[in-house]
């Protein structure tokens, strides 16, 4: 390995560790045991990874994510191109986030139709569109992005979620009823579950916020729902509503997600609670029922 003084283009582990979500140890025990990344070396001894390594260790990521050994998936991302043909997902995202920033629409349609026809839907939605939205809100609280951008990105990405929601109703699948409590306007977690499901085979009827209880019951009845999932970023709304989720769990099978559920609640009121992030929670759900093999 050379030794060298940082150079332009290229990362250190902090920062090739940020991109990919994976932890330096993590990095540095992938290389050590399986030769995945050969990083040079500063002068003062610190790693350096070419660009290429985000997307090697993003393809490291999917193949373990596949149920490939940590050895055969080091191997076969090893064995990929150097120089990826695609942008990385971290990369399309920096874009997608200057473009919502910039309140430049088309740019930003743009971006999310490279990011699906380059990657899965799941990997789209969780490693783009929801961490997006997470790091909106958190730059948002900060006061790094205002209001005007916030409402503008979360309309855009509202409305390419119902692009990918239509036809979700159709289907043979178990069917999955998805709703906010009463007073809860957050739904774009929701919509994303509901677009996971429907891509793994079920169906989803979509009630979206501020349904009230009493109608959801009705409908959670007359559709023989196989699922209802209540979410919302909320306490309050959830707990003004204890008792009617406590029943509705007496009837039907119920989940309470986002940060507004609590297993606390859940335990009280006799439903299941999905505390990880929509894509996660909408694969456990989906292997709580196997959809009907077609004879
Ligand atoms: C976008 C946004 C809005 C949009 C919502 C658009 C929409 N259709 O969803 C609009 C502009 C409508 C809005 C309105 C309001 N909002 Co608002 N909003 C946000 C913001 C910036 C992002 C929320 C978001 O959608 N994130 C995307 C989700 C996916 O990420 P997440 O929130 O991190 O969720 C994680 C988990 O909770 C989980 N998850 C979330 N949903 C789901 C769903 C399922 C099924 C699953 C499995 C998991 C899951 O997955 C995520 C990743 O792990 C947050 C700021 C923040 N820090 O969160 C405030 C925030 C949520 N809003 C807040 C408030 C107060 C409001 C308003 C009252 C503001 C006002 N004064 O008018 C109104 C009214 C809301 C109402 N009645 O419900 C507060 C909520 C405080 C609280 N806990 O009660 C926040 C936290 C801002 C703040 N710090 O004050 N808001």
């Amino acid at each position: 390995m050379k030794s060298m003084g940082a150079q332009e283009g290229l990362l250190r582990i902090g920062e090739l560790s940020r991109r990919t979500g994976v932890k330096p140890d993590l990095l540095r025990a992938w290389e050590r045991r399986y030769g995945l990344l050969e990083p040079q070396r500063t002068s003062g001894g610190f790693r350096l990874y070419p660009q290429a390594a985000v997307a090697r260790v993003e393809a490291m990521r999917s193949h373990l994510a596949e149920g490939l050994s940590a050895a055969q998936a080091a191997r076969m991302a090893a064995a990929a191109p150097a120089e990826p043909a695609m942008a990385s997902i971290a990369s399309l995202l920096e874009e997608l986030r200057s473009a919502l920033d910039g309140f430049d629409e088309p740019r930003a349609q743009s971006v999310l139709d490279r990011m699906l026809a380059s990657f899965t839907l799941e990997t789209v939605l969780s490693d783009a569109v929801i961490a997006y939205l997470h790091e909106l809100g958190e730059r948002w609280e900060r006061g790094e992005a205002s209001v005007a951008q916030e409402h503008f990105a979360s309309s855009v990405i509202r409305g390419r979620l119902l692009g990918l929601a239509r036809g979700w109703g159709a289907g043979s699948g178990p069917l999955a009823l998805l709703a906010c409590p009463p007073g809860e306007e957050h739904d774009l977690g929701l919509l994303t579950l509901g677009v996971v499901l429907h891509a793994r085979g079920w169906r989803v009827a979509y009630l979206g916020p501020d349904t009230p209880m009493e109608t959801l019951a009705q409908a959670a009845k007359n559709m023989r729902a196989d699922w209802v999932v209540l979410a919302g970023l909320s306490t309050k709304r959830f707990r003004a509503v204890e008792n009617e989720i406590a029943d509705l769990s007496g009837e039907h099978r119920v989940a309470l997600a986002g940060s507004g559920a609590s297993a606390d609640l859940a335990q009280k009121s006799g439903a299941l609670f999905l505390p990880g992030g929509p894509v996660e929670e909408a694969k456990r759900l989906a292997g709580t029922i196997q959809p009907q093999r077609a004879h």
